[in-house]
């Protein structure tokens, strides 16, 4: 059985994963009404990554015996400066959640937890991807320096992301 604990921070962190899918949703709602349909998509597949972080959290929390507790999703962002804008805020995001995980992973330590710290591994791990995700885009957004034909090549490489559920 779960601490108690250790069973809110997870109920808390589910939210948040819950509202990282729903802000990436919005963030590819600006992108398509931008006529970037190509990063609309990868957004859309960064929010189904996001509903599945937010799932695996509660499948984990009932499978310790906790109980899974949801909370309002508060409302995202509608516009953005620009498409690269977008991006660093993803990025900005993805530190703000990196540090949740992080205090999670302290948590578990605190109260000697071994299961969840072994589960947490598989987060920390994707904390590393997801940011570098984002770098990498940005380092190419700052090439192009908004300029048409570099912004649509961009486009057209980031409407090539497919969501393909992790194996574990
Ligand atoms: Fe769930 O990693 Fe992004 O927010």
């Amino acid at each position: 059985m779960i601490s108690k604990k250790m069973e809110d921070q997870i109920n808390y962190q589910i939210n948040r994963e819950l509202y990282s899918e729903y802000l990436y949703l919005s963030m590819a709602a600006y992108l398509e009404d931008k006529g970037l349909a190509g990063m609309a998509n990868f957004m859309i597949v960064q929010a189904q990554e996001e509903h599945f972080h937010a799932m695996k959290f509660f499948n984990y929390l009932n499978e310790r015996g906790g109980r899974v507790v949801l909370d309002t999703i508060e409302k995202p962002p509608v516009e953005f400066n620009s498409p690269q804008a977008v991006f660093e805020e993803s990025l900005e995001h993805e530190g703000l959640v990196t540090g949740l995980i992080n205090k999670l992973m302290d948590m578990a330590i605190e109260v000697n937890d071994h299961a969840a710290k072994s589960f947490l591994n598989w987060y920390v791990d994707e904390q590393v991807e997801e940011e570098a995700s984002f770098e990498t885009i940005i380092a190419k957004l700052n090439l192009v320096q908004g300029k048409g034909d570099g912004l649509l090549m961009l486009d057209k490489e980031l409407s090539t992301r497919v969501f393909i559920p992790p194996v574990k």
